[in-house]
């Protein structure tokens, strides 16, 4: 069902803050920002191999991610597999019992297609299901 692991997401404060540390310390491809609108958040993507790191800033305070790092300050916020079929998978993992956040696909960054599963189902991390865009 999983092909890989597609991003890891981070969640801070400010994308102009933390950017320099992945990109120019840490030497990542820069792909560019992006606002999702859908999830309030404006999203940094940098390539680490086959894989991305995804730069989390709130745009507003009702964000997830704004109430995550009211709770936790920055850090990771979420793991993100890749599937070739969301519907198939979120469908797999209704059958079994597990509790989604999203039982739809949502809009996420670069066009993709994502949906959450909610992470009192997923041992405390919460883990986001990608078919990417392309
Ligand atoms: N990782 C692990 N646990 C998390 C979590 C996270 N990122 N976010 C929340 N939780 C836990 C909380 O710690 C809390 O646990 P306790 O009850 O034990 O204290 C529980 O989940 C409920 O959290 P909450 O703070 O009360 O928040 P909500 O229930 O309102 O929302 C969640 C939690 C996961 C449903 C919500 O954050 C959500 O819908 N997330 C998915 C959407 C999202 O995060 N979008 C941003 C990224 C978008 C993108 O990648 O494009």
């Amino acid at each position: 069902m999983l092909t890989k692991i597609n991003h890891i997401g981070i969640a801070v404060k400010s994308l102009n803050d933390a950017l320099p540390f992945y990109r120019d310390q840490l030497g990542m491809a820069f792909l560019g920002t992006e606002e999702v609108a859908e999830q309030k958040v404006r999203v940094a993507m940098l390539q680490v191999g086959e894989s991305k790191i995804e730069l989390l800033e709130p745009t507003s305070e009702e964000s997830p991610v704004a109430k995550f790092l009211e709770k936790n300050g920055p850090g990771i916020h979420h793991l993100a597999y890749e599937v070739n079929d969301i519907e198939a998978a979120i469908a797999k993992l209704l059958s079994d019992g597990a509790r989604m956040v999203d039982e739809k696909p949502r809009k996420g960054a670069h066009g993709a297609r994502i949906a959450f599963v909610h992470p009192k189902s997923s041992v405390g991390v919460l883990t986001e299901l990608c078919q990417p865009g392309h």
